[in-house]
């Protein structure tokens, strides 16, 4: 595998400066007073697992800015502890993204919603929210005793909701059984469009007028070709609708949910986010043992449930259909996450990362494909269906740092700066030429670049300048 491996360029200092300070300004366009859009155009809200990514890019230069961003979308936390993956911000005009307050209903939903706080949507993302604050904290305690006397009054302040948020997932969504959370609709993966949920969403028999009329926003500012078929809609904002009219009752999802899946980068961002928690229990003088018995059972569910020995891959399971899903995607590469993999996980998913799977032969290409590119629908533009995403880079890249770093690690780091030198801070990239798609300005690609060059910088790691 190791002679698909390239070598890696270096980045001179006086370019490393540069992009970090235009992926600042970035930050600084994209800031709304209390948060981050995701991008201006395309999402002008608050997103959930957005909110921790950048978070983690402004705790290097902005401590108040990341605090302030992790704490605004914890003020749309649900009085049943669910984390929405949008908090609306009230001054944009309605009709600026679909599907907006008014269809998600979330305040007359039930007791269970978001009482007198910012309207939000009824669903949830990847709980990346724990390693954020520690990031963050991690960050102060470099900048010296006023900011850390400042950041442990932060982690005191999320940090009950932070728990909560996991009871939440472990109590409600821990409804297949193995210890790990089960998300209800394609969008709670983060990972929207993916071919991992091809199977289910087509299986789906929609009524006929249970899906009303409504009009694409997403289409205004992007390319048809980036962004998911009007098939997919459909199904996406019937099952929405499926889980908003049942009250967003979680009792009864393994009766009545038509979507029930246990991914693997869901679950891993969560074991790596309960490692998490279970630190900053310590750091205020609490108990982290519950914590890492939580990230325990989530490391023991994924190894039993999800891991995959034929295939030597961890694969979703579909709780509904009690079968895994055979489809090649980056999550099946993010149990990486989890800082107590077994050796044979970890050495099967570095054999796939430099494998034809995610490691295109030819000297311009980009790692990681978000799917296998053997695979006859891999689509090199269409959202979550192949482009490269640096979040999804940034995910691995850590992940790898914590088993050995082996040499494709470099590549991938190689390859985040890369993009963003080519084709800007786009949303996702074409992984042979490098060509941005998607929005421009877009913010977790910013902030994770700063995260990165700044490691880099830390450590030496290659690529060195
Ligand atoms: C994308 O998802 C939203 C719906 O939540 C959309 O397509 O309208 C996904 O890439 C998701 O992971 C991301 O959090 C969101 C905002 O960046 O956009």
């Amino acid at each position: 595998m190791t002679s698909r491996l390239r070598p890696v360029p270096r980045l001179a200092r006086v370019e490393r400066d540069a992009l970090l300070a235009e992926a600042q300004r970035v930050l600084d366009r994209n800031w709304t007073g209390h948060s981050t859009v995701a991008s201006r155009t395309l999402y002008p809200h608050q997103w959930s697992w957005d909110a921790a990514f950048i978070a983690i890019g402004r705790a290097w230069s902005e401590q108040a800015r990341a605090q302030r961003e992790l704490e605004s979308l914890l003020a749309g936390q649900w009085a049943n502890g669910m984390v929405p993956h949008i908090v609306f911000d009230p001054s944009v005009p309605v009709g600026e993204y679909f599907p907006g307050p008014d269809f998600w209903a979330a305040h007359g939903a039930s007791e269970a919603g978001p009482g007198t706080g910012p309207a939000t949507s009824g669903i949830l993302q990847p709980p990346m929210h724990a390693r954020a604050a520690l990031e963050v904290h991690r960050r102060a305690e470099a900048a010296g005793e006023g900011a850390v006397a400042a950041s442990l009054a932060f982690l005191g302040r999320v940090y009950p909701k932070l728990v909560a948020w996991h009871r939440y997932l472990a109590g409600r969504r821990g409804v297949g059984g193995h210890h790990l959370a089960a998300i209800v609709h394609p969008w709670e993966s983060g990972m929207d469009n993916s071919p991992i949920w091809d199977q289910d969403l087509d299986e789906l028999r929609i009524p006929p007028g249970a899906v009303p009329a409504y009009r694409r926003h997403d289409l205004v500012h992007a390319d048809p070709a980036d962004r998911p078929t009007d098939a997919a809609y459909d199904r996406f904002v019937y099952l929405a609708i499926s889980y908003r009219d049942a009250g967003y009752d979680d009792a009864t999802l393994l009766a009545r949910s038509p979507f029930l899946v246990e991914d693997p980068l869901f679950n891993a961002i969560w074991c790596w986010s309960a490692h998490a928690l279970a630190e900053i229990a310590e750091l205020l003088g609490h108990d982290g043992a519950p914590h890492r018995t939580m990230a325990r059972r989530i490391h023991e569910g994924m190894l039993t449930y999800l891991w995959e020995p034929g295939a030597r891959r961890f694969l979703a399971w579909d709780v509904r259909g009690r079968r895994h899903v055979s489809k090649n995607t980056v999550s099946s590469l993010m149990p990486l996450l989890d800082p107590e993999l077994p050796a044979e996980q970890v050495d099967a998913i570095v054999a796939e990362l430099g494998s034809t799977h995610f490691h295109a032969a030819g000297p311009a290409s980009f790692l990681v494909p978000s799917y296998d590119l053997a695979s006859p629908d891999f689509d090199r533009r269409r959202y979550w269906r192949g482009p490269v995403w640096i979040n999804i880079d940034w995910l691995i890249w850590r992940g790898l740092g914590q088993h050995g770093d082996p040499p494709v690690r470099a590549e991938i780091a190689t390859s985040m700066t890369q993009l963003v030198r080519r084709s800007g801070f786009r949303e996702y990239f074409d992984p042979f030429t490098g060509d941005g798609y998607g929005s421009h300005d877009f913010s977790w690609t910013a902030a994770l670049l700063i995260d990165l060059l700044h490691r880099l910088g830390l450590t030496g790691d290659r690529p060195a300048w």
